[in-house]
């Protein structure tokens, strides 16, 4: 039997879970109002839809006020190095694919320092779910422009704006080969956790972009909740057809856009290795 169907037997005899269980004792220290609370709300509702039980679940971040949610969650986590998350999450998903592997990062994690991290991963499409929080600024570090900040964004660090084009990160995911796109708003965290839910679901490599407002330095993206709508459109497995279409919306339209069918990357054992502890033997000084 496959890991996924086993994982699919398990989901049906677990015990039914709430959202609350996947929630740690750890207190967010988000600004009031930061989109990232509804983040996290969706991800324990997604968890808790799919029955996951915690221990089998691993949140993996890097770093950033978005990469702070494995703390947040009674899921086992990691908080690693900035930008690098993508490259953890994919060793431990092949040492572990019985773990269901959620990878959470910003747009300056995610975008800039780990923007080639990200092209990579979604070309070996391993069975991971990444899920990135866009508030088209860096957080953390207080202000300073990302790959995705508005060319014309006045601020006291970019005085008149960049004058840089954005990057597309759905258009990027669609060309270096992510098996499942999808944008979402955190302010819908019911939405928000039926698309993760589904991109967890999903084999291979998802990416789900989350428009998370950040209130203290983009306090103008409260008005998102405005302009976002669902999308009009069924998602296609037709990577070109998806592109065309997100190169020419408004940027606000929300749900699963495109949905491959290409297999999820194994490993290939050479003979005679039996797994990871084999692998280390091989290493051994
Ligand atoms: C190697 C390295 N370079 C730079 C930093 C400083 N740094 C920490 S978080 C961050 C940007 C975070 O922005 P983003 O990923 O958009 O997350 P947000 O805080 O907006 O959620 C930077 C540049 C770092 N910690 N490590
Ligand atoms: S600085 Fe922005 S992204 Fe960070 S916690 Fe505050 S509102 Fe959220």
């Amino acid at each position: 039997m496959s890991v996924r169907a086993a994982a699919t037997q398990e989901a049906a005899a677990a015990p039914a879970r709430k959202a609350a269980d996947y929630k740690s004792d750890c207190k967010p220290i988000w600004c009031p109002g930061c989109g990232d609370y509804s983040v996290l709300a969706a991800f324990t509702k997604a968890f808790a839809a799919l029955a996951l039980a915690p221990e089998k679940v691993v949140v993996v971040s890097g770093i950033g006020c978005s990469s702070r949610i494995p703390a947040y969650t009674s899921c086992y986590g990691f908080h690693g190095v900035h930008g690098r998350s993508l490259a953890a999450a994919t060793g431990l998903k092949l040492a572990r694919p019985d773990l269901a592997v959620i990878v959470a990062s910003g747009d300056g994690d995610g975008y800039s320092i780990g923007g080639n991290h990200f092209l990579h991963a979604c070309r070996r499409n391993v069975d991971l779910t990444y899920v990135v929080m866009d508030n088209h600024v860096y957080g953390m570090t207080k202000g300073q422009p990302s790959p995705t900040t508005e060319p014309d964004w006045d601020s006291k660090l970019s005085p008149g704006g960049t004058g840089l084009r954005t990057f597309h990160p759905l258009v990027i995911a669609l060309a270096a080969g992510a098996n499942f796109v999808a944008r979402a708003f955190a302010g819908d965290p019911n939405g928000t956790a039926d698309i993760i839910a589904e991109a967890i679901r999903t084999p291979g490599f998802s990416f789900v972009e989350i428009m998370s407002a950040c209130v203290t330095f983009r306090p103008e993206q409260r008005e998102w909740k405005q302009h976002v709508h669902r999308a009009m459109v069924q998602a296609t497995d037709d990577p070109g057809r998806a592109a065309r279409r997100l190169m020419t919306d408004d940027g606000f339209n929300l749900g699963v856009l495109y949905k491959g069918n290409r297999a999820p990357y194994q490993p290939r054992i050479g003979k005679g290795t039996k797994g990871p502890a084999d692998l280390e033997k091989g290493f051994r000084i």
